[in-house]
């Protein structure tokens, strides 16, 4: 491979001048905003947390650039910036080193291919040792990796250890290949119990489990972007049902009430009037953000409680009393700079049993048709010995948030903060001050985001700004001063920027400790160039062995985004080969059942069926205007020899897998010829299986 360097600098020049217009920008922004806020934000008296105006996040992001031009040797603008001095953070000469070789790297390869070249021998002596991880063609993996899709509303799953992609699950957009939304079931469920939206942001699919551990039966996930929970079958891989949540806007945090899958908990991150009618649009005071509990059988909302600040993520507790979310602006700004002003943060521990006594005791208002507890801090809820949320105050907006597989503690990360915050689940309880239960703070690293357990005692920690994950041991925390970076076992470098990442089987009692993947949010030069929208990277470690350490077994480009998953292993799936006719509300058509019925002028009812090569109907004749409800069955019981019917210019492609049913209702509101045909391969003769749709004109 040959480059130029020119080109290269080139191309990094501009985006630092592009990026410093936008920081101009934002920051003129910044300033129009505080200027008609009453109070003027930009002299906020927690002082040092703004610099000149400028978030730490600004900061960081300035200072991880400076890093980078300073190791091209350009100098850049490093000498313009304010210095860095923010208590909390005490950001060493050494971090911003950590943070600018991964920015330097990606920067362009120019003045950076030594940083770059070590790196790459480093994973290749890791990736050397890989054999025992690969799987052969035609071998299965070990592992079901259920990935999130992001903004592209969808769940993938993914093999593990080979990261090779099965399938992808449509949740909350329509989808051809699976029919999904093309059908009447799945088209209801997304424009009616699901809203009408085209698309949603999936973020954490978590499957359920009995006794802590998994049992195959659903999958849940959140849908950020319109404030919904879905859940996905995990028989027949399909999405079955969808809520829309009231009274809150972005569902972002989604798990449950374990040891038994009791509730699905939606954790609501934007703050807004409740109910958001056009009440208090300008009274951001009065906006508010609910932890919704779901039941998972009905996927009715059986409750929410109200909270200060904005939440983000959560996780349950082993033993079905705490629940537990993080949570950012408990300044309740409403601009960036006015939610990053407190150097502290909450962690909220919702208490179950408690919140259903209220709710029970009628201690709740009724909005939206759902009844919401106060737990705000000023609550009367709160008072007594047997509070419903309690408010454990933690460095600088916490982000996520994991329960260690023995139950003992719940692990919050700093993000903008360098430590993890250890609480001691049992001392909740029993603590007066909820400050109390904090029982470690080891210093992980810059940016930590969210923390994966191996079962052997060892948290995993991805730190977003040293572009690194972390492997600590989390007793030793609990053993260690606060601030302290004795318990880091290991630092393992990755590419680039990570998000979340995931252990075998980490969400349960009982991790594998095998895998680990570091879902990265950046893949920069990690693989050929398809345009300026980057694939992420998905990178599997084997954590198996903890005298070799941390091992990189693979890159895996992924379409943006995945931000969470889970990793269940294959003997806890079981998933159908082909439909079960009992498994679904409409009737099969079978064979010799096939019917034509004109109900009255203008409906008509088909039944047919489709096997190879033919349809029950080689023609069907319509009348312009006719209402036509479509019911076709695929009778072959053979697995894997799915058929679909495509309706051309009608905008229809039913997917049918073998023994499956589906309906469909349109409109012939066009004359002319339609040749409906199949659009899944299924044999020699695939492309003769048709039959010719006559739609005649209206006179
Ligand atoms: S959030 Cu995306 S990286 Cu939704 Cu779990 Cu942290
Ligand atoms: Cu059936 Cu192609």
């Amino acid at each position: 491979m040959t480059t130029d360097p020119n080109a290269s600098d080139e191309r990094t020049a501009r985006t630092d001048e592009q990026r410093d217009e936008q920081s101009a920008n934002a920051n003129a922004g910044d300033a129009k905003t505080a200027g008609s806020a009453a109070d003027g934000t930009e002299t906020a008296d927690d002082g040092p947390e703004i610099v000149d105006g400028r978030t730490i996040e600004h900061l960081l992001t300035d200072h991880e650039r400076d890093i980078a031009a300073t190791a091209e040797g350009t100098e850049a603008t490093a000498a313009k910036r304010p210095s860095l001095d923010l208590p909390r953070l005490e950001l060493g000469r050494r971090d911003f080193m950590k943070a600018g070789a991964a920015v330097g790297a990606m920067s362009g390869l120019a003045g950076c291919t030594s940083i770059l070249a070590d790196e790459e021998s480093n994973d290749s002596g890791d990736a050397a040792a890989s054999g025992e991880h690969s799987v052969a063609p035609g071998e299965h993996d070990e592992y079901y990796g259920f990935l999130s899709g992001g903004h592209t509303g969808e769940i993938r799953v993914v093999g593990l250890p080979s990261m090779r992609e099965l399938m992808r699950i449509p949740v909350f957009q329509a989808e051809s290949a699976r029919g999904f939304g093309h059908d009447a079931k799945s088209s209801q469920m997304l424009e009616e119990e699901g809203g009408g939206y085209t698309w949603g942001d999936t973020h954490h699919p978590r499957v359920s489990q009995t006794d802590n551990d998994y049992d195959g039966r659903w999958l849940f996930v959140n849908d950020k972007a319109n404030g919904r929970m879905a859940r996905v079958d995990l028989e027949y891989f399909e999405t079955d049902a969808i809520t829309n949540v009231p009274n809150c806007q972005g569902v972002h945090g989604a798990c449950m009430q374990l040891p038994d899958t009791q509730l699905v908990f939606g954790v609501g991150e934007f703050r807004v009037p409740m109910p958001n009618d056009g009440r208090d649009v300008q009274s951001p005071d009065e906006y508010g953000s609910v932890l919704s509990a779901i039941n998972p059988e009905t996927m009715d909302v059986e409750w929410q409680v109200e909270v200060d600040g904005n939440m983000d993520n959560g996780d349950g507790g082993k033993e079905g009393r705490w629940f537990f979310a993080t949570g950012y602006n408990s300044e309740e700004g409403v601009t960036e700079s006015e939610m990053a002003r407190s150097d502290r943060d909450y962690v909220k521990a919702f208490d179950i049993p408690a919140i259903w006594d209220a709710v029970e005791a009628g201690n709740y208002e009724e909005i939206s048709g759902v009844p919401v507890v106060d737990g705000t801090m000023d609550s009367s809820l709160n008072e007594g010995d047997r509070p419903i949320v309690r408010y454990v105050a933690t460095p600088k907006s916490p982000h996520g948030i994991s329960v260690t597989p023995d139950g003992n503690y719940a692990i919050a990360s700093g993000k903008l903060d360098p430590s993890c915050t250890v609480i001691d689940i049992d001392a909740i309880a029993e603590v007066d001050d909820p400050q109390e239960s904090i029982v470690g703070q080891p210093r992980i690293g810059m940016g930590p985001l969210h923390t994966a357990y191996d079962g052997r005692g060892h948290a995993y920690t991805t730190l977003f700004i040293d572009s690194q994950v972390a492997k600590w041991d989390y007793e030793a925390a609990v053993e260690a001063e606060a601030g302290s970076e004795e318990p880091v076992i290991e630092k393992h470098d990755v590419h680039y920027n990570p998000g979340h990442l995931i252990a075998s089987e980490s969400y349960t009692a009982s991790p594998q400790g095998d895998y680990l993947v570091s879902l990265n949010k950046l893949s920069k030069d990690r693989f050929l160039p398809v345009g300026p929208i980057h694939p992420e990277n998905d990178q599997l470690f084997h954590i198996g062995d903890d005298d070799a350490g941390m091992e990189l077994i693979k890159d895996k480009p992924s379409y943006p985004e995945p931000h969470d998953a889970s990793i269940v292993h294959k003997d806890k799936i079981e998933p159908a080969k082909t439909w079960d006719t009992d498994d679904y509300e409409i009737d099969y058509v079978a064979e010799g059942e096939e019917s034509f019925e004109r109900v009255d002028d203008s409906t008509v009812e088909i039944e047919m069926w489709a096997r190879r090569n033919e349809y029950a109907f080689p023609e069907v004749t319509l009348q312009e205007g006719d209402e036509v409800t479509l019911r076709i069955s695929n009778v072959e019981t053979t697995s894997d020899v799915i058929h679909s019917i495509a309706i051309p210019e009608y905008d229809i492609n039913l997917a049918l897998a073998p023994q499956d049913t589906r309906e469909v209702t349109f409109t012939a509101d066009q004359p002319g010829v339609f040749w409906a045909y199949c659009a899944y391969f299924c044999s020699a003769l695939h492309l003769e299986m048709r039959s010719r749709i006559l739609v005649e004109p209206d006179e």
